[in-house]
């Protein structure tokens, strides 16, 4: 099968990361379409996303958007790599870590953080930081000792390394002991480095 998708983003670190790292993961080709904030309001690419946000993505001629959906349909076409696993017990773990990461705590930590960042009104970090602080910390102390969170990597580590990282980023969440470690084994992934997913943390 031929391996190629299209990508729209506005940079690195938005959440075109996910998708970006688990299409290098299963040996993609990316071709990136880098869009100007603001562009992602027009007519043309209105038609491509309704709901005007990034990412979007084109897979063997489809549309495709919502990034964890997108993580989601590329892993389910590749079912060899086990980005998703197959063993009931490991897949109930597996759900209960992409829905926390990915509903839970990502909207969340990307609104505080574009906060904290002076980006949109000061009051989301208010609003959110007590919950948030304290279910990040929950998630980061359940990161395994060794190893992955379904032991062998999966898509969950990928949802979950973007809310971490920017809980790190926020300041919510201190890079050391055992999430300072989980983190490190995800940025040894040469997919996550060809994906730059982790460069602003290392900045
Ligand atoms: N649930 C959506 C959220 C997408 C989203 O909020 N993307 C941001 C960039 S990371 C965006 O497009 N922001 C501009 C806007 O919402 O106007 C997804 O995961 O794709």
């Amino acid at each position: 099968m031929n391996r190629h998708i299209k990508l729209w983003s506005f940079a690195d670190v938005d959440r075109s990361g996910k998708v970006r790292w688990t299409a290098n993961e299963l040996g993609y080709q990316i071709e990136e379409e880098r869009i100007r904030p603001g562009d992602h309001k027009t007519d043309a690419y209105r038609q491509m996303n309704p709901y005007e946000q990034i990412p979007t993505a084109e897979v063997t001629g489809k549309l495709l958007v919502e990034s964890t959906a997108i993580c989601v349909m590329l892993a389910e076409r590749h079912p060899e790599a086990g980005l998703i696993p197959q063993d009931r017990e490991t897949r109930e773990l597996f759900w209960q870590s992409m829905s926390t990461s990915s509903s839970t705590l990502e909207m969340p930590a990307v609104l505080y953080y574009l906060s904290r960042a002076g980006f949109i009104d000061e009051a989301w970090q208010e609003l959110w930081s007590d919950s948030l602080q304290r279910r990040l910390k929950t998630f980061a102390e359940s990161m395994p000792a060794a190893g992955y969170i379904c032991d062998e990597f999966t898509l969950a580590d990928i949802c979950a390394a973007y809310s971490l990282r920017i809980g790190v980023q926020a300041g919510l969440l201190p890079m050391e002991g055992r999430l300072e470690a989980y983190l490190r084994r995800c940025m040894a992934r040469p997919a996550a480095q060809a994906s730059r997913f982790f460069d602003q943390l290392e900045a």
